[in-house]
């Protein structure tokens, strides 16, 4: 698809690209040329950055000619492909996957200790790709991974932002949001093929013209066409997804804006530099910037015109760059599932539309035939807030053509549902994909539901609500095509790399191979009751711990103690996952020991551990933030309770962090109110890395507890049906809190200031909240954590039982592979067997 094939004289050429030696010899050799020649310096004169980016090219060096070899292979037998549309990858560090990907750990550390270099410091040189908020960014990294180890050929499109999600810092204990400048000092993992850029257009009118039909009957057909008043180029940047040790890379495409023209070099000429430069820095703001918010869009302008951009560079390129020349567009959905990321990639759906008709000359139905077998819809929430509808006037004025096409897509629809249920507009109006009121927008959820051949859900739980609440009547009118696939989590990234010790215990036991079949873990289960083991097991726990406080005085001068259980939440801070009932529940042990009430020896010495950043414009969020941090500094300096509770709040959690925080915890916290949580990936995380669970009956946490089982999971709170029974009858916060002293106590407490320096104005955004809104049940459900909780310490207290239980949520946990994730949409979704 790029020009005719070559027929060089020289032999050479036609040979497959070389493979570097695996020896330590010829990696030193390899990285020592990429260190000369790529980066132009001498190894006593490189920097570390020097070293690091060498590094990376060197180990990139041994994935090429897979990477080609893949091509190549998927170029010369076409088969059906899987294209992932989403506008957020929440990559991680590139270099200790692509080392484990490539087995080359031992060769390169040997290799460069020969050097006298150190490939752990250089491993922490690199700044992670933030290409995401949580966990709709982080799911579709695991995605990618498991389908290149599973050799199924995709293409992951998305932005290449220049700045990912924020870098979050405190000052005073509140969250100040800094850019993540995460390219500055190099991108030695991507390829930028400014060659292969594509023209987008925006904005401009639509006009008709008339043509005569292509049968030659001389029968005269309006048609429209789109005239855009300006362009904006996308390039590709591509990215090599490795499998784990199969030979399989696949690609991960993402695009960059640019101006079309660098700049008026006559404006230029007459002074005016910022006029000049105009048009470049309009064009190229489009992937500037990653929106930080999760779950909660803003809806702006620039956010729109991120979404067109990406999926049309994307549409474009699979049509005119992947298929064959040629290739008979009738025939499409054999060859490419489009599989949209939540709502942000729906866009999609008119663009092609749009392409098939305005520019490969089909018609209105054959066009749509194709285009309703050629997507698939993932919601990944159910936050009433979180479903995108964008104003038809926005919309008409960025993608006229497009709204044109929503409104006809509508039209046809809607005759659909009136003739399937006469004089019922009601329920018309409920399910038109433009909404009147509160302003006329386009409801995204909607169009990706008429459009998609399936429409799926991230957990049963989730699934379920899906059908039943947020889209009821697309249900009731398509019940097959909606489905569930429960998320998952890629070992490699979340086992192997983030826990070699665990890892290594697990091969020991039952062998290798484990990773890429994580249904193996079942076999764990009967070395439960081995002494040895749980031994060796715990110890793996105890110096994921340690390594935990080592990283955390250094990276945040944060002193743990040094024993203890480590209870973690980490997660996006948002009100409906509740980490003001953690604190709630910190505030009032505390409270408990400085009053007298409870003696000190008497509670499990515990470490809490934090980790949340807030959208900058989540008001709410980030004065819980500010509130969390006010109770740690109290908590940590009171000598009250020195050694039992302790409580941290790392600022800038991310994949990184991550890695290090999920094996070193005893208890994972997933707290949200019940029916609120989609799925949930880092409850997945923690219970394969032996964490018990307390959490609500929400998102995963259903399919978790079923699978590990009740003795080995605390439940605690209402579930959903309690929860809307409860908001049907009234929900009154205030007499929850006049009805429960050990609640009253601990409000009261942070009401007054004691924790804000004395300051009550301080705390009173949260607290008032609490008693007189509490849209999340926090307080409905504060007695039946506080409980659960102290059957949590009982279970800790005995450590050989604690243990036993941790050792069965591995076993019993392999199901949250994202390789199963893959399987499912695969045979649900993606290419169902025609039985
Ligand atoms: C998240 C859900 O909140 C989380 O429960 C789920 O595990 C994750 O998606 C992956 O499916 N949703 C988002 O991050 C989001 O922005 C619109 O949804």
């Amino acid at each position: 698809t790029t020009g005719p094939a070559l027929e060089p004289a020289n032999p050479l050429a036609k040979a497959p690209v070389g493979r570097p030696p695996r020896t330590v010899d010829g990696f030193a050799r390899e990285f020592l040329r990429e260190l000369n020649f790529g980066e132009g310096v001498a190894l006593s004169r490189s920097s570390q950055n020097d070293q690091y980016l060498a590094l990376a090219r060197t180990i990139r060096h041994y994935l090429m000619a897979d990477w080609l070899e893949t091509a190549r292979r998927r170029r010369e037998h076409p088969t059906k492909m899987v294209g992932y549309l989403s506008a957020e990858y929440l990559l991680g560090r590139q270099m200790g996957n692509a080392l484990l990907a490539t087995d080359l750990g031992a060769i390169a550390d040997q290799a460069l200790r020969s050097l006298g270099l150190d490939l752990r410091t250089l491993r922490a040189q690199e700044v992670e790709p933030g290409l995401g908020n949580g966990g709709l960014g982080r799911l579709a990294a695991c995605f990618v991974d498991s389908l290149a180890t599973m050799d199924v050929p995709c293409i992951g499109y998305g932005i290449r932002y220049e700045y990912g999600i924020f870098r979050q810092t405190f000052e005073g204990g509140r969250q100040v949001e800094v850019p993540d400048s995460w390219l500055s000092l190099g991108g030695p993992w991507e390829f930028p093929h400014p060659d292969r850029a594509v023209t987008v257009g925006f904005g401009g009118s639509t006009e008709t013209f008339v043509e005569e039909t292509a049968d030659g009957s001389g029968h005269q057909i309006t048609r429209s066409r789109w005239v855009p008043a300006w362009n904006v180029l996308g390039v590709p940047y591509h990215y090599m997804v490795p499998g784990y040790q199969n030979g399989v890379v696949n690609t991960l495409r993402l695009w960059s804006a640019r101006a079309t023209q660098a700049f008026d070099l006559q404006i230029f000429n007459s002074g005016d530099y910022a006029t000049a430069v105009r048009a470049q820095t309009f064009a190229e703001n489009i992937s500037k910037v990653l929106y930080p918010e999760d779950s909660t869009p803003q809806g702006r302008e620039l956010r729109l015109q991120q979404q067109y951009f990406f999926v049309a560079c994307s549409l474009k390129d699979f049509i005119d760059r992947t298929l064959e020349k040629d290739f008979d567009l009738h025939r499409l959905p054999e060859r490419i599932i489009f599989q949209l990321n939540d709502t942000h990639p729906v866009i999609a759906i008119p663009e092609m539309m749009r392409l098939l008709m305005d520019e490969h000359g089909m018609e209105w139905d054959e066009a749509w035939s194709v285009t309703q077998r050629c997507f698939a819809y993932t919601c990944h929430t159910l936050l009433p807030e979180a479903l995108e509808v964008w104003p038809v006037e926005l919309v008409g004025r960025l993608l006229p053509r497009h709204l044109e096409i929503i409104y006809r897509i509508n039209e046809e629809f809607l005759e659909t549902v009136r003739e399937t249920f006469p004089g019922d507009e009601l329920r018309v109006r409920r399910m038109s994909i433009i909404q009147d009121h509160p302003e006329r927008a386009v409801r995204m959820a909607n169009l990706a539901t008429v459009a998609g051949v399936k429409v799926n859900g991230v957990a049963e739980l989730h699934s379920q609500l899906l059908r039943d609440k947020v889209l009821p009547d697309f249900s009731e009118l398509w019940p097959d095509k909606f489905t569930n696939v429960t998320n998952g989590v890629t070992p490699r990234r979340f086992i192997r790399l983030a826990n070699p010790t665990l890892s290594q215990l697990i091969t020991d036991t039952i062998g290798v191979g484990w990773e890429t079949k994580l249904e193996r873990l079942e076999s764990l289960e009967p070395y439960a009751e081995d002494e040895e083991f749980r031994e060796r097991f715990a110890a793996a726990k105890q110096a994921n711990k340690t390594r935990l406080r080592e990283l955390l005085a250094v990276r945040d001068g944060i002193e743990l103690p040094e024993h203890g259980m480590v209870d973690v939440m980490v997660k996006r801070l948002h009100e409906y996952k509740r980490q003001t009932l953690k604190l709630l529940h910190i505030v009032s042990l505390y409270e408990q020991i400085i009053s007298g009430k409870v003696a000190k020896d008497a509670i499990v010495p515990r470490t809490f551990v934090f980790g949340a950043k807030a959208a900058p414009g989540y008001h709410m969020a980030k004065e819980i933030i500010y509130l969390i941090n006010s109770v740690a500094a109290t908590v940590n300096a009171d000598e009250r309770v020195k050694g039992v509770l302790t409580v941290a709040f790392p600022a800038n959690y991310n994949v990184t962090l991550a890695n290090k925080l999920i094996p070193a915890a005893d208890l994972s916290e997933q707290i949200s109110l019940a029916g609120k949580e989609a799925s949930g990936t880092g409850n997945m995380k923690f219970a394969l890395n032996g964490a018990l669970t307390i959490g609500t009956d929400d998102g995963a946490n259903v399919e978790i507890r079923k699978l590990v089982g009740d003795d080995n999971f605390f439940l605690f709170g209402m579930d959903e049906p309690q929860v809307a029974a409860l908001q049907a009858k009234g929900y009154v916060p205030s007499a929850v809190y006049e009805s429960n002293p050990q609640l009253r106590s601990a409000i009261d407490l942070i009401a007054s200031g004691h924790f804000t320096g004395g300051d009550r104005g301080l705390a009173a955004t949260v607290v008032d909240d609490l008693l007189y809104n509490d849209r999340f049940m926090t307080l409905a459900d504060f007695q039946s954590y506080i409980d659960v909780q102290g059957e949590v310490d009982e279970a800790y207290r005995d450590q050989e039982r604690w243990t036993r239980s941790a050792i069965l949520n591995v076993a019993r946990s392999g199901f949250f592979s994202s390789d199963r994730s893959m399987k499912d949409y695969l045979r649900r979704i993606w290419m169902p067997t025609h039985d």
